[in-house]
C-alpha cells in the first residue's frame, strides 16, 4: 500500500520511453572498494535503478560499457579519470559521464555515497543522463536534525506517534527502521543528528553508561551512512547521573566529571559528534544557576570533548520572565560573549528571536557574534505551524531567512553567509532542524510534512536552494513527475505558508497561539501563567491599536541589528508589511502602503487565508487522478480540517480584535459565526 513508508525514495519504474532515452550507461554497477559505505551506495545504487528501471540491474565485477562505476580516487580506474574532485570536498561528490560509464566518485566512501544518492534523485525526477558533468559539496559543516525525543519515547512537540528510537529494546534489537532513517538522512546528504531532548530528564539519562550502549548501537547503523550520532545533555547531569553535590562549570570535579564522560562515551562511540544543551532557558539547569556565563559552561564540554575532537552545540534560545522584551533576551546574553567561546563551540540559535512562529524577523545573534561560530536551527515539526494537519511547506520561510540581510559586513552579509561560515570565516559551520519524525507509517504524520525534512536536508546541503526547485523536487519523487499534477502542486505548496501567516498571525503578529499546545488561535489569552507567555503580550492591541514598539520608543530591539536593518525597521514606511507589528504599534487608522487602514488590512488578511485554504482543497480534490487512494484521502481529510481550523482562528481573532477596537467589519469579511 502506499502509505508513505518509503518517502522520497520510492524507486517506481519509470516510462519505458524515459529509461530508453535519459537514462543509459546504467546497466550494471560497479562499486570500488568494500567499506560499510561503498557496500551501502551499492545496495542503494541496485535496489534504486532496479526499482526505476523495472528489472534487476546486477552488479558487475568488471568494467564494461555501459556500466555505472562508483568510488573513490583510491581506486585506480577513478584515480585516472582527472575528475574535478577538488571541488567536491570531504563529503561532496562528482558525477559524471566518461564514454560509455557512469562515473560517481567522492574524495571519501561518503562522498561517493552522497554522489549515489544524488544519481538516484537525478534519475526519479527525470534528468538528463547522457552527458553528465555534476560536481557537488555542501557549503555547510554540520547538517543535522534535533530530535526533541524523551527516552520514554514521547515527544516533544512531535505530532507523529512516538520516537522511532526504541530505548527499551536497544541495543540488543535493532529496529530495521533505523537503517532506513540513515538512508533517508544520507540521501539528503545529512551527518548528524541529535537523538535526545535538550529539555527535561532525558538529557541526564542518555549519559548514564547503559543508555550510551544503547546510543552506541544506533551510532553503528548510522555510520555506515555518514551519519554522527550527538546526545542532549543536561547541564546538573554531574549531579543526577555522576551523584556530585554541585555543576559549578568552575568546579575540578565537576569539570573532570565531564572529562570521564566524554573518555567514557568515546570509548564506545569513537565517531560521537558531541552534545547539544539547553541551558538556562525554560527553566533548564545552566551555568547561571552558579553565577557563571554560558561561555564558563560551553568550554567546560569543550574542554571535555576537545581531545576527542568532539563539538558542544550551546542553544542561544535563552530566555526568562524579565522586565526587558522577550526578543531582545538572546542577543542580550550573548552578545558580551562573543569571542569567549572554544573553537569547537557554536551558538546555536533559533531563526528568529522568538520562537519558531509562522513568520519572524531574522535573529540580530545572526550577524551579531562575527568571533562565534553561529549555528542555524530550523524547526521542522510544525509547532506553531498547526501541527501534522495544515498543509504548510517550510522552504518558503528557510529561504527567506537565509536569505535575509544582516548587513553585518555591508550589503550581502546574508544569514545564510553567517551560518556557512563564510562571512566571518569561521571554523565550524552548522544547521539543524527539530525533527518531525516519528513511528506513524509515513513517518511525519502527514505525506506534506514529508517534503519539510526533505526541504531541510536540500537547504542545509545548499542554502542556495530556490524552495520551488526543492518542492518539485519532492513531488516527482514522492507522487509522479506528470507536470500536470507537479506544476499545480507546487504552486500549492508554495502558497501554502503565506496562507498560514494570513489566517494565524498575519503583518508581522507573532505568538498568538493558544496557551502551551500552540495549535488553535487564542489572541485574546492573558493568563498563560508568565505575561512573557500570553498572546496580549505580542500584540498590545487595544482601541488605539495594534502591534508592538520595538523602536527607540519602545523596546529598542531595532537598536540589536546592524545600522542599514534598524533603519528600516525603525520606520514603519520602511518596514516590511509582513513584519509591520513586530516592530510597530500603530493606529488602526494607519494607512496601509497596499491599500486600506491597518483595520481593514488586518481583517481582510484573515479572510484571504481561510479562502487560500478552500483553494488548495479544490486543488487537491483535482489531483485525484494522479495519486493513489491513501496518500490522497490522509490529504484530503487534513485539509478539511484545515479549513475548519482556519476559519477558527479567522473568526476567533477578528472578534477578539473587533472587541478592542470596536471597528466595523470591511466590506467582503464574513461575520464570524
Ligand atoms: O518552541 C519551544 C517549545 C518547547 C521547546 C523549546 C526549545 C524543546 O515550545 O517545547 O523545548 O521551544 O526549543 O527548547
Amino acid at each position: 500500500a502506499e502509505d508513505g513508508y518509503d518517502l522520497w525514495l520510492r524507486y517506481r519504474p519509470l516510462e519505458k520511453a524515459v529509461i530508453a532515452r535519459d537514462v543509459p550507461y546504467a546497466s550494471a554497477i560497479m562499486a570500488q572498494g568494500a567499506s560499510p559505505t561503498i557496500l551501502a551506495a551499492r545496495e542503494e545504487l541496485q535496489r534504486g535503478l532496479s526499482g526505476l528501471l523495472g528489472k534487476r540491474v546486477p552488479l558487475a565485477t568488471a568494467l564494461k560499457s555501459g556500466t555505472i562505476l562508483i568510488g573513490t580516487p583510491k581506486d585506480l580506474a577513478i584515480a585516472k579519470l582527472a575528475l574535478p574532485l577538488e571541488k567536491a570536498g570531504a563529503e561532496g561528490y562528482v558525477i559524471k559521464t566518461v564514454g560509455r560509464t557512469t562515473v560517481i566518485a567522492g574524495n571519501s566512501d561518503v562522498g561517493a555515497l552522497h554522489g549515489a544518492f544524488a544519481y538516484l534523485r537525478l534519475v526519479q525526477t527525470r534528468g538528463m543522463l547522457n552527458s553528465l558533468d555534476i560536481v557537488s559539496a555542501p557549503k555547510i559543516g554540520l547538517r543535522m536534525l534535533n530530535h526533541w525525543d524523551n527516552v520514554d519515547r514521547t515527544l516533544e512537540r512531535g505530532y507523529s506517534g512516538i520516537s522511532i528510537f526504541n530505548w527499551w529494546e536497544l541495543p540488543g534489537h535493532l529496529d530495521p527502521q533505523y537503517k532506513d532513517y540513515a538512508r533517508a538522512n544520507a540521501s539528503l546528504g545529512l551527518n548528524g543528528t541529535v537523538l535526545t531532548n535538550p529539555s527535561g530528564v532525558s538529557a541526564a539519562t542518555s549519559l548514564e553508561t547503559a543508555w550510551i550502549k544503547k546510543a552506541a548501537a544506533l551510532a553503528g547503523v548510522m555510520r555506515p551512512y555518514g551519519i554522527k550520532v550527538y546526545l542532549s545533555v543536561r547541564f546538573s547531569a554531574p549531579m543526577e547521573v555522576g551523584g556530585l553535590k554541585t555543576a559549578d562549570p568552575l568546579d575540578p570535579q565537576v569539570r573532570q566529571w565531564w572529562k570521564d564522560k566524554a573518555d567514557e562515551i568515546y570509548t564506545l562511540i569513537p565517531d560521537f559528534g558531541g552534545f547539544l544543551v539547553k541551558a538556562n532557558s525554560e527553566g533548564q539547569p545552566g551555568p547561571q544557576d552558579y553565577g557563571r556565563s554560558h561561555a564558563d559552561g560551553a568550554n567546560m564540554m569543550a574542554e571535555a570533548l576537545a581531545p576527542h575532537h568532539g563539538i558542544v552545540l550551546w542553544r542561544a534560545f535563552v530566555y526568562s520572565p524579565s522586565p526587558e522584551d522577550r526578543v531582545k533576551q538572546s542577543y542580550n546574553e550573548f552578545k558580551p560573549l562573543d569571542g569567549k567561546f572554544l573553537p569547537n563551540v557554536i551558538v546555536q540559535s533559533k531563526n528568529g528571536p522568538l520562537d519558531f512562529q509562522p513568520r519572524e524577523p531574522f535573529s540580530p545573534v545572526f550577524g551579531g557574534l562575527p568571533n562565534t561560530s553561529t549555528g542555524m536551527e530550523f524547526q521542522i515539526t510544525k509547532e506553531y505551524l498547526g501541527f501534522e494537519i495544515h498543509l504548510v511547506y517550510l522552504a518558503p520561510l528557510w529561504q527567506e531567512v537565509l536569505r535575509s540581510d544582516t548587513f553585518a559586513k555591508g550589503e550581502g552579509s546574508t544569514v545564510a553567509r553567517v551560518v556557512d561560515g563564510s562571512l566571518f570565516q569561521r571554523p565550524l559551520s552548522s544547521i539543524a532542524g527539530a525533527s518531525n519524525i516519528g513511528t506513524a507509517r509515513n513517518w511525519s504524520g502527514s505525506i506534506f510534512d514529508q517534503a519539510n525534512w526533505y526541504a531541510f536536508g536540500r537547504l542545509a546541503w545548499d542554502p542556495d536552494l530556490d524552495s520551488k526547485t526543492i518542492a518539485e523536487e519532492w513531488l516527482k519523487q514522492t507522487f509522479t513527475a506528470d507536470p500536470k499534477f507537479v506544476e499545480p502542486v507546487t504552486e500549492m505548496m508554495l502558497g501554502s505558508r503565506e496562507t498560514a501567516v494570513d489566517y494565524m498571525t498575519p503583518l508581522g503578529l507573532a505568538h498568538q497561539m493558544a496557551t502551551s499546545h500552540h495549535y488553535g488561535p487564542g489572541p485574546w489569552v492573558d493568563d498563560a501563567g508568565r505575561p512573557d507567555w500570553n498572546p496580549v503580550y505580542y500584540a498590545r492591541a487595544d482601541e488605539n491599536g495594534i502591534g508592538v514598539d520595538r523602536t527607540a520608543t519602545g523596546a529598542n530591539a531595532v537598536s540589536q541589528y546592524a545600522a542599514p536593518v534598524a533603519k528600516a525597521f525603525s520606520d514603519p514606511k520602511a518596514t516590511p508589511e509582513n513584519l509591520l507589528l513586530w516592530f510597530h504599534h500603530l493606529p488602526w487608522s494607519y494607512a496601509m502602503p497596499s491599500g486600506g487602514n491597518l483595520w481593514e488590512s488586518l481583517v481582510h488578511h484573515y479572510a484571504h487565508g481561510v479562502n487560500k485554504v478552500a483553494e488548495m482543497q479544490t486543488r487537491w480534490q483535482a489531483m485525484k487522478p494522479f495519486v493513489d487512494a491513501e496518500r490522497f484521502q490522509i490529504t484530503a481529510d487534513f485539509l478539511a480540517m484545515q479549513k475548519e481550523n482556519a476559519e477558527l482562528w479567522r473568526d476567533g481573532s477578528i472578534a477578539y480584535f473587533q472587541s478592542v477596537s470596536h471597528l466595523p467589519l470591511p466590506d467582503g469579511v464574513p461575520a464570524p459565526a
